[in-house]
C-alpha cells in the first residue's frame, strides 16, 4: 500500500448515488452525491421511484443506476481520486433484483472505453425493471412458499426471516409465475449490489451474506443456498443465483473498461458489496459490539445491531442478515420512514428546523394522541392497505399534533419491534438523513430511555463500504487493522452530538399503560387482531397527562 492511498465506498441508495473516499491516515477525502430524481428526471421518478399507480408495485429501471455509476465515477476521475484508490466495495440498497440475460456476462468483460456504460450495456438486461425493497406485491407467492417451507417459524429459522415481500425468494417466483419464458431467459440474478459491484470488476461478481440473507433463499446455519428454499421459490433458480460468500472477500480487481475509462489504477481491488443496512453496521463502528445498536433514518427506518452468532430464538419478527466478519446481525425495517417525516412536514409547510423544534416544545406522550403513519404500504407490521390511522382525537389539520406523532410512532414501532432481540442496547447510534434533526434524536432517547449518539460522517452505509475495502486489503498487505481502530482512524469523534433521555418522559413511554403499550394496542386494532384501543387511551390520560 502507498502513502497517498485511498479506499472508496459507493452506496447506491434509494434516492441517490454517495460515493466516500476515506484514508486512514487523513480520514474522509471526499464525499459525492448524484440525487436520481434531480439528476435524471426522464426516468420520472419522485424519491427514486417512479410513480406509478399501484402502491405495492415498485420497480426501478437498472439503466439510471448504472447512468449514476458512471456520472459519479467521471466526477471523482474529475477530482484526481480514481487513481489514488487502492480498493473499493459497494453498499446498495437491500432486496432489490437485477435480471441479465445470457449476453450479460460477455457484454460486461468486453466493454470498449471509448463508449458509455449506459450505451454498452444496454442490452444486458432480461427484464426491464427491478422491483426494489419497497415491492409488497409479493404476498400470494410469500403465502406459496411459506406453506412449502412448512410455515412462518420454519422459513424464519431455514433463512433468517419468515417469507417477505420485498424479498428476492418471493421476488422471482412472483417474475417465474408471470412471465415465464422471460425467466427461462435469465441467465443471472443479481442483488443490487452485486450488480453494482459486477459493473466494477467486469463480470457476474458474488454476493455477501449481509445481503444474500435477506432473500429467503439462504440457510444461514449453513451459509450457503438453500436447496429447499430455493426449490420453494422458482425452478432451476441455483445456477441463476450468484456465489454467496459469508464473510468479505477480494473478488478481483476493477475492470480493463472501469481501469481507462475512469482513471483508476489496474490494480486496484474490489471488495464484495453488501446491503446498505449491513455496510452502516460497519460504518457505525458496530461491528463486535453488543451493546449498541444503530437507528438509520433514511428513506427506510431501520434499527439493527450485532449479533455474536445466528440467535437460537423461535422468531418470525424482523431479520438476520451476515456480516463483514462472518458473524451475523438482526434488523427491523419501516417502509415509512424519511417519506413520511417529509409527507407531514411539506403538508404543513414547515422546514426541517421546525419540524425538530415542535419536537422539542411539545409534550411526550402527546396528550394521548398517537398516528399510525402508513402512508404507504406498511413492512413491519406488515399493512398493505396504505392509509394514515389517527387516535385518540388527533386532529389531521393540528401540525404540532401530528409531527410529535409521527415521530413517537416510528421510535415506539422501533422499541416494539426489537423487543424479541431480547438484549436493549446501552445507547444508540444514528445515521442518515433524519440523524441531523435533534428533536427526532430527543423523542428515540426519550422511547428507548438510552443516550443517543450521531457520528461525524453521517452517511454511515457508503463509509462502512470503504472501511470493508480497506479492511480486507489491509489484511492481506499488512498491518493489518482490527475493525474498531480502522473506524476510529475515521471517525475522529470530534462532532458527535450526544442527546440524553429524560427520566420523566421515558416514564410517560415504558411504564405499564404507558404509551408504547397504547401504541402496541393501536397496531394491534389496525391490523385486525385487537379491540379498539379508545379505553387504553383514556386510562393513559388519566395516569399520565395532565388535565
Ligand atoms: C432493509 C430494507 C431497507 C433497504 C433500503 O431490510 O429493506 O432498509 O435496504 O435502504
Amino acid at each position: 500500500m502507498l502513502k497517498d492511498d485511498c479506499f472508496l465506498g459507493l452506496d447506491l441508495s434509494t434516492q441517490s448515488l454517495t460515493t466516500l473516499v476515506v484514508s486512514p491516515r487523513s480520514g474522509v477525502v471526499r464525499q459525492l452525491s448524484i440525487n436520481f430524481d434531480e439528476s435524471y428526471p426522464r426516468y420520472g421518478t419522485r424519491g427514486g421511484v417512479p410513480t406509478l399507480p399501484d402502491p405495492l408495485r415498485v420497480h426501478v429501471d437498472p439503466m439510471m443506476w448504472v447512468e449514476a455509476l458512471e456520472d459519479v465515477l467521471r466526477l471523482l476521475q474529475e477530482e484526481a481520486l480514481t487513481s489514488r484508490i487502492a480498493a473499493m466495495a459497494v453498499s446498495a440498497q437491500q432486496h432489490g433484483t437485477v435480471y441479465l440475460n445470457h449476453q450479460a456476462a460477455t457484454t460486461l468483460a468486453g466493454l470498449d472505453s471509448s463508449n458509455t456504460m449506459a450505451s454498452g450495456l444496454a442490452n444486458i438486461f432480461s427484464r426491464k425493471t427491478c422491483p426494489i425493497w419497497m415491492d409488497s406485491s409479493t404476498s400470494p407467492e410469500c403465502r406459496e412458499i411459506t406453506a412449502v417451507l412448512g410455515g412462518d417459524g420454519a422459513v424464519a429459522r431455514l433463512t433468517g426471516s419468515v417469507a417477505t415481500e420485498r424479498f428476492a425468494g418471493p421476488q422471482i417466483r412472483k417474475f417465474w409465475k408471470e412471465d415465464p419464458a422471460a425467466y427461462f431467459r435469465t441467465e443471472h440474478i443479481a442483488l443490487i449490489s452485486s450488480f453494482v459491484t459486477s459493473l466494477l470488476v467486469g463480470r457476474i461478481a458474488p454476493v455477501d451474506a449481509g445481503d444474500g440473507y435477506g432473500t429467503n433463499l439462504a440457510d444461514i446455519r449453513s451459509g450457503d443456498w438453500s436447496r429447499t428454499a430455493l426449490d420453494a421459490a422458482a425452478p432451476d433458480l441455483r445456477q441463476r443465483l450468484p456465489r454467496l460468500v459469508i464473510r468479505d472477500e477480494m473478488i478481483g480487481r476493477v475492470s480493463p473498461y472501469i481501469a481507462e475509462r475512469f482513471g483508476f489504477r489496474p490494480d486496484a481491488e474490489v471488495i464484495v458489496g453488501s446491503g446498505d443496512n449491513p455496510c452502516s453496521l460497519v460504518g457505525l463502528g458496530l461491528i463486535g459490539n453488543l451493546d449498541l445498536h444503530g437507528v438509520s433514518l433514511g428513506t427506510s427506518d431501520t434499527c439493527f445491531g450485532y449479533m455474536a452468532g445466528v440467535p437460537d430464538v423461535e422468531r418470525t419478527e424482523g431479520h438476520i442478515f451476515g456480516t463483514a466478519d462472518g458473524h451475523a446481525m438482526f434488523l427491523v425495517c419501516f417502509k415509512n420512514g424519511s417519506l413520511a417525516r417529509e409527507r407531514l412536514k411539506d403538508d404543513y409547510g414547515l422546514g426541517w428546523e421546525d419540524f425538530s423544534r415542535i419536537l422539542m416544545e411539545t409534550p411526550p406522550g402527546n396528550h394521548g394522541r398517537l398516528m399510525l403513519p402508513y402512508f404507504m404500504p406498511e413492512i413491519t407490521p406488515l399493512v398493505l392497505d396504505a392509509g394514515v390511522r389517527r387516535f385518540g382525537r388527533l386532529d389531521a389539520a393540528d401540525a404540532a399534533g401530528n409531527i410529535r406523532a409521527v415521530a413517537e410512532a416510528q421510535a415506539m414501532a422501533m422499541h416494539l419491534h426489537s423487543a424479541w432481540v431480547g438484549k436493549r442496547p446501552a445507547r444508540i447510534f444514528v445515521t442518515a438523513g433524519g440523524s441531523g434533526n435533534r428533536g427526532l434524536l430527543k423523542v428515540i432517547a426519550d422511547v428507548f430511555g438510552v443516550e443517543v449518539q450521531t457520528i461525524e460522517v453521517n452517511e454511515s452505509a457508503a463509509l462502512g463500504a470503504a472501511l470493508r475495502a480497506a479492511h480486507t486489503l489491509l489484511d492481506r498487505d499488512k498491518p493489518a487493522m482490527g475493525w474498531k481502530e480502522l473506524w476510529e482512524s475515521v471517525e475522529s469523534g470530534a462532532r458527535t452530538h450526544v442527546i440524553r433521555p429524560s427520566a420523566e418522559a421515558t416514564r410517560v413511554y415504558r411504564s405499564p399503560g404507558g404509551l408504547l403499550d397504547v401504541y402496541a394496542a393501536c397496531e394491534k386494532f389496525a391490523i385486525g387482531q385487537g379491540p379498539d384501543p379508545d379505553a387504553h387511551i383514556r386510562a393513559f390520560r388519566g395516569a399520565f397527562m395532565e388535565v
